[in-house]
């Protein structure tokens, strides 16, 4: 089963939209393997973002994912990635679809609410910055065999 790394960014703490980002992906029906409310520091922002360093927003970028409190999780199912890309819909809120995280609760791309792994590869590179093996919660629901298939 596929694993993605999410993070509620710190405009969906401060705006008090942390419960409703949850909600969202736990209704999808998302298995929550790992949670944690943190504080993501310069290091290890640049780390997650390295593919955009050198790029003109990439300053405004660290500086607003550092800005305040984060909530970070570890999402599982068949597909969590692309699946969870789709449910927090296209990177710039303004041509995210009504119905998406983004579409719904954003209106600009450096607030844009919601980070999500975007490949195999930065699942688990992201995931391994984030979490220790031993923070990853193995679980089964008993409502599994009613999502799962
Ligand atoms: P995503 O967050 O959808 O995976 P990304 O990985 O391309 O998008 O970029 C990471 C974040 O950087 C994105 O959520 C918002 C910001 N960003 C990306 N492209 C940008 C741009 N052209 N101008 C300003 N911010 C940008
Ligand atoms: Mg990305």
């Amino acid at each position: 089963m596929e694993r993605t790394l999410i993070i509620v960014k710190p405009d969906g703490i401060q705006r008090g939209l942390t419960g409703e980002v949850i909600s969202r992906f736990e209704r999808r029906g998302f298995r929550i393997v790992g949670m944690k409310f943190m504080q993501i520091d310069r290091a290890l922002a640049e780390q997650h973002y390295f593919e955009h360093k050198g790029k003109g927003f990439f300053e405004g970028l660290v500086s607003y994912i550092t800005s305040g409190p984060v909530v970070v999780m570890v999402l599982e199912g068949n597909n969590a990635i692309d699946i969870s890309r789709n449910t927090i819909g296209k990177t710039n809120p303004k041509d995210a679809a009504p119905g998406t995280i983004r579409g719904d609760l954003a209106l600009e791309i450096g607030r844009n609410i919601v980070h999500g792994s975007a490949n195999e590869a930065d699942a688990e590179r992201e995931i391994n910055l984030y979490f220790t093996p031993a923070e990853l919660i193995d679980w089964s629901r008993d409502t599994d065999r009613w999502i799962f298939e």
